[in-house]
């Protein structure tokens, strides 16, 4: 029997990772991210549950507890995590809620496997979830767990949180099973998104698909009240500041300029590889600014690392092929031996190394054709201290909202993103750092923890407006 909690996280993936140890025995280590570093004191002031996938297929591991946390795995077969997690995960939802920059692929057979492993996540935050627990679910793989969960518990406060953009009703209705992920989300107290657009797109979706009435920002939903509202998340600023101070960090990020031949310009993009992040349109910028004379290679490097990323799925192995040709057309057109023009990196790094590449970095492209927040953008202000540094940022992104001292750019249009990076390159270290103390103090005040906080004292009240409605 899983131990009982008043707070529940339900999630994708678990904050954990399996390692080895040094006497080749296999161990439990928390995954470093924004999410669990928010949630850890709310989990383990509760004594909460995290529900999740632990990663590869088949049998899950037995709960247990990790760092104050309990750890609550949810099994999926290879099967279902090529449907539900492959296909309508990622091949279905993701494309079609980034604005269908990639054609969603439609599966009958993906659907009923999202159905089946969503239900399954829904029993398992069921059965761990104390009396009138708050049970937070997390992001678009789960859009169907609030419901069912309602169904099994109605005593229960549940929350979701969308991580990715949620699109306009005309790019929604393409969806065929439409209304019953609407269904799904209407099962929470509250609904959140990284931006105010979305909880409109959201709100009005619910009269458009399902006719209901909505004031503000709060729906009736069967004589409940459900609210929308956004929440962009954050970083643990704090702690990025303090890390990339680190001497050792400091160190190795001179280290790596030297590495790169000491260049007057580093531009630096850090993105899984993704075709919602805009890498190719970024290179293609920098291409045509070496071939117009403007950028001149041995004076400004460009280093792109790109995280390997949901590797089976067949968009991202052409976006792959894509992506490497470009590399290697730049450097083939524009390299002297033993100068590259693009270093790049399909690979993970740690915090520590990555932090190095942000203090070394002159410039920061951060060019997404859609992205829900975008936290590497949000990662290199924190890193900067005061060495200024210019952030290219696409419009596009949710952190284009809040980082407003940023270079911003339209991805779509080949001649702003070059002005940008132009602008940006041979902008005044005065003004840098003015725009990057702006954006700083923002960070500080709007981190991670102010997030889970804000969000989880508005599901608070959301759930308890409702019990006193219900009882009138
Ligand atoms: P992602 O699409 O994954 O997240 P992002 O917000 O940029 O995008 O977060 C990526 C994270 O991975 C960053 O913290 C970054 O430091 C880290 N990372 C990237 N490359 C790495 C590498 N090579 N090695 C190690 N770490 C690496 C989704 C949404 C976003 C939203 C977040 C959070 O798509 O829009 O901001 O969730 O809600």
């Amino acid at each position: 029997m899983a131990e009982r909690s008043s707070f529940v996280v339900v999630a994708n993936r678990l904050p954990v990772d399996e390692v080895t140890g040094p006497d080749g025995e296999k161990q439990w280590r928390t995954s470093p991210g924004g999410l669990v570093t928010a949630l850890h004191p709310v989990l383990t002031e509760h004594g909460g549950t995290w529900i999740g996938w632990a990663g590869g297929t088949g049998e899950a591991p037995e709960p247990f507890e990790l760092e104050g946390i309990n750890i609550h795995p949810v099994p999926l077969s290879a099967e279902e995590l090529e449907r539900y997690y492959e296909g309508q995960s990622n091949a279905t939802i993701w494309p079609l809620y980034h604005d269908a920059v990639e054609t969603p692929v439609y599966k009958r057979r993906w659907r009923e496997a999202y159905r089946l492993v969503n239900q399954r996540f829904a029993e398992a935050a069921a059965e761990v979830a104390e009396d009138g627990a708050t049970v937070w679910v997390q992001d678009y793989q789960l859009q169907l767990v609030p419901a069912m969960l309602r169904e099994l518990r109605p005593d229960l406060k549940i929350g979701f949180f969308l991580h990715i953009p949620f699109p306009p009703i005309e790019l929604f209705m393409q969806m065929p099973f439409r209304a019953e992920v609407l269904r799904g989300l209407l099962g929470a107290d509250l609904v959140g998104f990284q931006q105010r657009l979305a909880a409109q797109n959201f709100v009005r979706l619910a009269r458009h698909l399902l006719g209901l009435r909505y004031e503000g920002q709060s729906i009736q939903v069967d004589g409940r009240k459900v609210k929308a509202g956004a929440f962009p998340i954050s970083i643990d600023t704090r702690e990025m500041e303090r890390m990339a101070a680190d001497p050792t960090v400091q160190a190795r990020a001179k280290q790596i300029r030297a590495e790169l031949g000491d260049p007057e310009t580093v531009i630096l993009g850090v993105d899984r590889l993704d075709y919602t992040k805009g890498i190719e349109l970024r290179l293609k910028a920098f291409r045509e600014l070496l071939a117009d004379g403007k950028l001149k290679v041995g004076d400004a490097v460009m280093v792109q690392v790109a995280t390997p990323s949901r590797e089976r799925v067949e968009h991202y192995q052409t976006l792959r092929v894509k992506v490497e040709r470009e590399v290697g057309r730049i450097n083939g057109e524009f390299a002297r031996v033993g100068v590259p023009a693009v270093h790049y990196l399909h690979q993970s790094y740690s915090r520590q190394e990555l932090a190095a590449m942000y203090v070394a970095a002159d410039v920061m492209m951060v060019t997404p054709l859609r992205d829900g927040m975008n936290l590497v953008a949000k990662e290199y202000v924190a890193c900067r201290g005061d060495t200024g540094g210019a952030l290219v940022l696409s419009e596009f992104a949710g952190a284009a909202a809040e980082l407003r001292q940023a270079f911003l750019c339209n991805p779509h249009d080949p001649d702003g993103v070059k002005d940008a990076l132009l602008r940006a390159v041979a902008a005044e270290p005065a003004e840098l750092k003015r725009r990057m103390r702006v954006m700083q103090r923002h960070l500080r005040q709007h981190d991670v923890a102010e997030w889970a906080r804000t969000f989880l004292d508005e599901l608070a009240a959301a759930a308890d407006l409702d019990v006193q409605a219900a009882a009138l």
